[in-house]
């Protein structure tokens, strides 16, 4: 049997799959170049047997040609994000345990020395245009991609989902978004993550819709094609919706009008990934007439929680399950929720729900009650739609949209000659929902904010370094001698 995204672009082979200003590119096109890919990636074995390949290759075409290439060999695909550290990408191809990188021929440089300290083999994915040769056999049951995401550990764990996972989260959306081969739609968001990966390209491909990539998320290049009417769909974390506020509100009448027409003409618009204020939710709506779609979801079990395409859509709620998905409340060790009004941990079961945290069998294991995902959220029933409340652990922070792990940004400070203790937490932020934030006791002397930021320029990813800092003398602890955050954010 052949794997279920091929068979749909089979279905579609005639559809433009990518198109932008430049060029597009047909479903047929994709599938022969992913041939050809998965023919130089297997050389002379005949299966990649769940070798992991790590993918950096810029959005586009060739993104996803990359990625069936990788699984139509029967490897595990690991899209690394473009814009980390060097120390970041070690940590992703040493924890799943890589044995070659696929790389387009723009990034291929930047990570060709690290490939050889490592002995880690450099493929360069415009390079593989050998013949397509036959192609294994894939069980749906076999695992098909590692994200990694952050935690309640100081370094990100890997989650790994089968093709039978990622087909189930797809087609959920797919369904309740009513999804069709007719949709255009923009992806500026990173493709290390499950937004961009399924709810955009995943849903996209199986519908045989268009796709138009950005390199990153240009506000302007953005504007001017809603302006031209170019989408029917759009998708997005929150605070792309708060910059898009802010620039329809500085435009000027003209301006506002044609983008305003192009939002306005869409089928449909969600947010999801963060908490998306209901005061931006209405903003939006009296700004562009359209009503945001927001819905709730989670690396390790795809997208679980949406408001209504056809009804109600909330401000400030995430909606009821999606097809497919079941979710409970739970209090902790207490009893199953039933009713309304009564916060819970958020737990999902479904055939979404991934297979396990890569080489993290105690992980794995603590992360399931009852064979129900425990999710880590909070939230509450009323009248029918789930609303979100805050986490479990104060040790996990949203902010542009990424999870990040407090612990592990303290792990890189405490690495800071002058830093002798430190606790990050995220305080609440109108534009990235939370600002990292940094509260430091220093050894000696000075230390200002933009020469800390700048010495974590090589360390962290820009989207996790501080964008506050105080320097207090000692940090808030509790008999145990453990740092309390409450009382850390309570110093601002
Ligand atoms: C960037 N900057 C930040 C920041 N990120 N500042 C504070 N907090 C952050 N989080 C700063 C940079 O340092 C830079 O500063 C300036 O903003 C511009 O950087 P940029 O990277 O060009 O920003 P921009 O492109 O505007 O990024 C905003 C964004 C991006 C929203 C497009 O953060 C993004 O793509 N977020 C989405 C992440 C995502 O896909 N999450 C989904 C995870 S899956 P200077 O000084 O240099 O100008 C998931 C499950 C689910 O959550 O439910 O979907
Ligand atoms: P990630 O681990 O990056 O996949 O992020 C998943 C987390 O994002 C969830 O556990 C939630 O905390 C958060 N999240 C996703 N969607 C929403 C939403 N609509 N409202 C609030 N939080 C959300």
């Amino acid at each position: 049997m052949e794997l279920p995204l091929i068979s749909r672009a089979r279905v579609h082979a005639s559809r433009i799959a990518y198109q932008d200003a430049q060029s597009s590119t047909t479903y047929a096109e994709l599938l022969s170049r992913s041939a050809q890919i998965a023919s130089g990636l297997l050389g002379a074995r005949a299966d990649l047997a769940e070798a992991r390949v790590a993918l950096l290759v810029a959005p586009g075409a060739l993104y996803t040609a990359a990625q069936w290439g990788i699984w139509r060999a029967g490897g595990i695909k690991l899209p690394i994000c473009l814009s980390a550290t060097e120390a970041e990408w070690e940590y992703a191809l040493s924890d799943a345990e890589v044995s070659t990188v696929l790389a387009d021929a723009a990034n291929a440089p930047r990570i060709a020395g690290l490939c050889s300290r490592m002995g880690i083999a450099l493929r360069v994915a415009e390079e593989l245009t050998a013949d397509a040769k036959a192609m294994p056999e894939i069980g749906l049951e076999r695992r098909a991609m590692i994200l990694h995401t952050s935690g309640t550990t100081s370094k990100p764990k890997g989650v790994v989902t089968t093709h039978d996972n990622i087909a189930a989260q797809i087609r959920s959306l797919v369904q309740a978004w009513e999804w069709t081969e007719q949709d255009r739609i923009p992806m500026f968001l990173p493709l290390h993550h499950i937004h961009g990966i399924i709810n955009i390209l995943g849903c996209a491909q199986w519908s045989g819709a268009c796709v138009e990539a950005f390199g990153r998320f240009d506000l302007e290049r953005v504007l001017s094609r809603v302006s031209a009417q170019a989408y029917t769909l759009f998708m997005a974390v929150p605070t792309i919706y708060v910059k898009l506020i802010s620039a329809l509100q500085q435009a000027d009448e003209a301006q506002r009008e044609s983008v305003v027409a192009g939002f306005r003409a869409m089928r449909l618009m969600v947010s999801g990934s963060a908490a998306l204020p209901a005061s931006v939710h209405e903003a939006w709506t009296r700004l562009t007439g359209q009503e945001l779609l927001e819905r709730y979801g989670m690396t390790e079990i795809g997208m679980a929680l949406s408001n209504l395409y056809r009804g109600e859509r909330r401000p400030g709620a995430v909606g009821a399950p999606l097809p497919g998905v079941e979710v409970r409340l739970k209090a902790e060790n207490g009893p199953v929720i039933e009713g309304e009004d009564e916060p819970g941990e958020i737990q999902v079961r479904g055939p979404g729900v991934f297979a396990a945290y890569w080489n993290r069998p105690q992980a794995s294991a603590e992360s399931f009650e009852e064979g129900w995902f425990r999710s880590g959220d909070m939230a509450v029933r009323e009248r029918g739609y789930y609303r979100i409340m805050g986490r479990l652990s104060v040790d996990i922070l949203k902010s542009g949209g990424y999870k990040l792990s407090a612990l592990e940004i303290e792990a890189v400070l405490l690495e800071h000659p002058q830093i002798a203790e430190c606790a990050v937490i995220g305080l609440p932020d109108d534009t990235w929902g939370e600002a990292v934030t940094a509260v430091v006791v220093l050894r000696a002397g000075r230390l200002e904010l933009p020469a800390l930021r700048e010495w974590c320029r090589d360390r962290l990813s820009v989207y996790k370094i501080p964008q506050r800092l105080k320097v207090v003398e000692a940090l808030p602890r509790n008999a145990m001698g453990k740092v309390t955050k409450p009382a850390v954010k309570a110093l601002f």
